[in-house]
């Protein structure tokens, strides 16, 4: 039986895949960690032990490593790229100083690690259009840089210490439970609050500006799959291309449009975010994702409007 320790587990990836992790191995054998100030709440306080597990302290994680007996670790702590920007010394501190010791923890203690990496991880000179698994990486801000270095580290335990790393390279997430915070792609959520508030959505990325995406329940089988696959299978580790879906603002918005045909859209571009926007791929070749795992995405675009606006009408509104 596996035992879980999820760091971030109050995040935007973290407070949903902790409760599907629990759904899977038990509510007992997953340690919700968190930092002060981001407590578990609700179903996900109730639902198995947490505790505190700040990235940046290593011995911390030791010892919740070693009091739980930890086999399997998710490092779900980082900034997203826009906030990352804006405080590229802490973005280091989280992404790199952090995953730096959950790698050594997981050395010591021969536990599995899952880190996520993004889209971010590309940059201008790399191909745009269905961007292939091994291309140019030369990522232009210190979110990219640090998750350029994650693969790379993540890559480099797994050569010389034996360490089990894996991990993705997620597109942007869509999500009606916790709201992304400080992302280039979090538009593609914001824009559904608007449109289940009845209010007109104020777009900062230009039209024509195709980005990955995907729905929530998708990246969190991404996430258990991929951990879960055969390791001799797997000529790649850190990280696989994965995505769903690919569109261009007006796209979405046209979408939500044929449910909700008074929905108002204006665009007014935020210089960062867009020029960060342009720098990522347009859409990425997923293929050894499926051929190495047998990756693959249930929802689309039409699929996954529908059960966003379904759900976040219920959540509004309750
Ligand atoms: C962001 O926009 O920063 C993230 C990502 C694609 O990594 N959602």
């Amino acid at each position: 039986m596996k035992k879980i320790l999820v760091i971030g587990s109050t995040g935007q990836i973290g407070s949903e895949l902790t409760t599907e992790l629990r759904n899977r191995y038990g509510g007992s054998n997953v340690v919700a960690g968190y930092i002060p100030g981001a407590e578990p709440k609700g179903a996900l306080a109730e639902s198995g032990p947490a505790a505190i597990a700040d990235v940046t302290n290593g011995e911390q994680l030791t010892d919740i490593v070693k009091q739980h007996n930890i086999d399997t670790i998710y490092n779900l702590a980082a900034l997203l790229s826009v906030v990352a920007e804006q405080k590229p010394r802490l973005a280091w501190k989280i992404g790199i100083d952090g995953l730096w010791n959950v790698l050594e923890v997981a050395r010591e203690n021969k536990c599995a690690v899952f880190t996520p990496s993004s889209i971010g991880s590309f940059g201008p000179n790399t191909p745009h259009e269905l961007t292939p698994q091994d291309t140019i990486q030369r990522p232009k801000t210190i979110y990219g840089v640090s998750k350029v270095c994650t693969e790379l580290l993540s890559d480099y335990y797994f050569t010389k210490y034996g360490v089990d790393t894996r991990s993705v390279r997620f597109p942007g997430l869509i999500s009606y439970v916790t709201p992304p915070g400080g992302g280039t792609t979090d538009y593609a959520v914001d824009i559904f609050y608007s449109a289940v508030r009845g209010e007109k959505f104020i777009c900062p990325i230009a039209k024509g500006t195709r980005m990955d995406m995907m729905y929530m329940p998708d990246a969190l089988r991404a996430c258990t799959e991929l951990m879960e696959a055969n390791p001799d299978k797997l000529i790649h580790r850190n990280g696989f291309n994965v995505t769903a879906m690919s569109f261009p603002p007006e796209k979405i918005y046209a979408e939500i449009r044929r449910r909700k045909p008074d929905f108002k859209m204006e665009y007014q571009v935020d210089p960062l975010k867009q020029s960060i926007a342009e720098s990522w791929p347009d859409s990425l070749d997923d293929s050894a994702a499926r051929e190495e795992w047998g990756w693959h995405a249930n929802f689309g675009l039409a699929s996954m409007t529908r059960d966003m606006l379904e759900k976040l009408e219920e959540k509004l509104n309750a």
